[in-house]
C-alpha cells in the first residue's frame, strides 16, 4: 500500500479505579492512536507506552515524538508499504518498539481490512474465545485487596494476577490464596527485588503459584536463572523479552519457563507471533500481556491470546475493569471468556465520537 496520511490522537481515558506497581500509581490512562490512510483503506494502532518511563524506557510523549520526527516520515515516504515491511523500513532506528508496533498494527489493520482477514485468522488462531484473568493492583490495605479480588472472582475471572514489592508480597499472598482457594494465582513485581531477595522469594513457594513474574531488572537474565534455580515457583520474564531471539536465549539459559508476550514490548504482532513459535517449539507455554489498552489494542491482544501455545489465561480483562466507557464497543467477560473479534483487521470500529470528546489536544495529521 501507499501511505497518503498517518494521524497522531492523543486522548485521555480515566480508570475505573487507580492501578498501583511497584513503579507508582495511576489514575487515567495518556493514550496515542495511531491512524493510517492509504490508497487500500485506513486502520488503527494504539501504541502502549505508559506516560512516565517507569515500566520501560518509552513513555507516551517520546513515542510521539519518535513517530513524528522518523518513524513516520520513513513509512509515508516508502513507495510501498506493507505489514512485513514496515518492522524493515523501521530498523534504522534503535529500540523504539513501543512505538513501531502501533505503526505496524495500524498498516495491518489496514491491509487486512481490505483483503477481509481477521487479526484472529492471520496470527494463526486457534480459538473463537480465549480465557481472561485479571491484574490486581497493589491496594491502599488487605481488606481493599481482598475486596477487589472477590470482585473479580464473581465476575468469573480464571485467574487472578496480584501486583508485588518488597513489603507488600507474602501477606497479600497468603491473604488471597486464603480467600480464593484453588482459582489460578499468580505474582508481578515489576523488577522490584534484588538478588539479596532470592530467600525470601522462596516463602512464595508455598501458595502454589502459577509463575512470578519478572522479580528483577530487565537487563539481569543472570539473576533469574539463579532465583529460577532457587524457587519452585516457575519465573516468568515480561520486561526482558523483547524479541524472539531474547526469548529463546533466556529458555535455553533456564531464566524462564513462562513467557508473557505484550506485541508493543516486542515491535509488533509479527515478532509477538515469532515469540509464539519460538516458545512452541521449545515447549514453554505462554500468555498474553497488557497494558491497559482500550478496545483497539485489546481486539488484537484477544486475537493474539486465541493461538495455540498460549495456554495460560492473559492480561486480556473486560472492558469495565478498566474504563466507564471504551472506545470500541466493550469487551464483556462472559464465563471468564472474551469473544476473538472475527471480522476485518482488528475486528472493532473506533468510536471517533469518543476519540474526539477525550482528545487532550489537536490531532496531529503527517502526510507525505
Ligand atoms: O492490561 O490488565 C492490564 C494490565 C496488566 O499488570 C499489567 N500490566 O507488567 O504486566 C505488567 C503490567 C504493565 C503495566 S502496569 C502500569
Ligand atoms: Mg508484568
Amino acid at each position: 500500500m501507499k501511505l497518503t496520511a498517518i494521524t497522531l490522537h492523543r486522548i485521555a481515558m480515566p480508570l475505573v479505579r487507580p492501578f498501583e506497581t511497584s513503579f507508582g500509581s495511576q489514575t487515567a490512562r495518556d493514550i496515542l492512536l495511531v491512524h493510517v490512510e492509504s490508497d487500500i483503506g485506513e486502520g488503527w494502532g494504539e501504541c502502549v507506552a505508559m506516560a512516565d518511563p517507569v515500566y520501560s524506557s518509552e513513555y507516551v510523549a517520546g513515542a510521539e515524538a519518535v513517530i513524528r520526527d522518523y518513524l513516520a516520515p520513513a513509512l509515508l515516504r516508502a513507495v510501498d508499504v506493507t505489514p512485513e515491511s514496515v518492522a524493515r523500513l523501521l530498523h534504522f532506528a534503535v529500540g523504539h518498539r513501543m512505538a513501531k508496533a502501533a505503526l505496524e498494527t495500524a498498516v495491518l489493520d489496514a491491509a487486512l481490512r481490505a483483503t477481509g482477514e481477521s487479526f484472529a485468522r492471520s496470527f494463526g488462531a486457534v480459538r473463537d474465545r480465549v480465557d481472561c484473568g485479571v491484574s490486581v493492583g497493589i491496594a491502599p490495605s488487605i481488606d481493599a485487596l481482598l475486596a477487589e479480588v472477590q470482585g473479580y472472582v464473581d465476575e468469573g475471572y480464571k485467574r487472578i494476577k496480584l501486583k508485588i514489592k518488597p513489603g507488600w508480597d507474602l501477606e497479600p499472598v497468603r491473604a488471597v490464596r486464603e480467600l480464593i482457594g484453588d482459582t489460578l494465582l499468580q505474582v508481578d513485581a515489576n523488577t522490584a527485588y534484588t538478588l539479596d531477595d532470592v530467600e525470601h522469594l522462596g516463602h512464595l513457594d508455598e501458595f502454589g503459584l502459577l509463575l512470578i513474574e519478572q522479580p528483577f531488572v530487565e537487563e539481569d537474565i543472570a539473576a533469574h536463572v539463579t532465583l529460577s534455580a532457587a524457587i519452585s515457583t516457575p519465573v516468568c520474564l515480561d520486561e526482558s523479552i523483547v524479541t524472539a531471539e531474547v526469548a529463546a536465549d533466556a529458555i535455553g539459559r533456564g531464566a524462564t519457563s513462562i513467557v508473557n508476550i505484550k506485541a508493543g514490548r516486542v515491535g509488533g504482532y509479527l515478532e509477538a507471533v515469532r515469540i509464539h513459535d519460538v516458545c512452541a517449539d521449545l515447549g514453554v507455554p505462554v500468555w498474553c500481556g497488557g497494558m491497559l489498552e482500550t478496545g483497539i489494542g485489546r481486539a488484537a491482544n484477544v486475537a493474539l491470546a486465541a493461538l495455540p501455545g498460549f495456554t495460560l489465561p492473559g492480561d486480556t480483562s473486560g472492558s469495565s475493569r478498566y474504563f466507564a466507557e471504551d472506545l470500541t464497543e466493550p469487551f464483556v467477560l462472559r464465563d471468564g471468556q472474551l469473544d476473538v473479534p472475527q471480522g476485518p483487521g482488528s475486528g472493532v470500529e473506533v468510536r471517533l465520537d469518543l476519540v474526539r470528546d477525550r482528545a487532550t489536544r489537536e490531532p496531529l495529521v503527517l502526510r507525505p
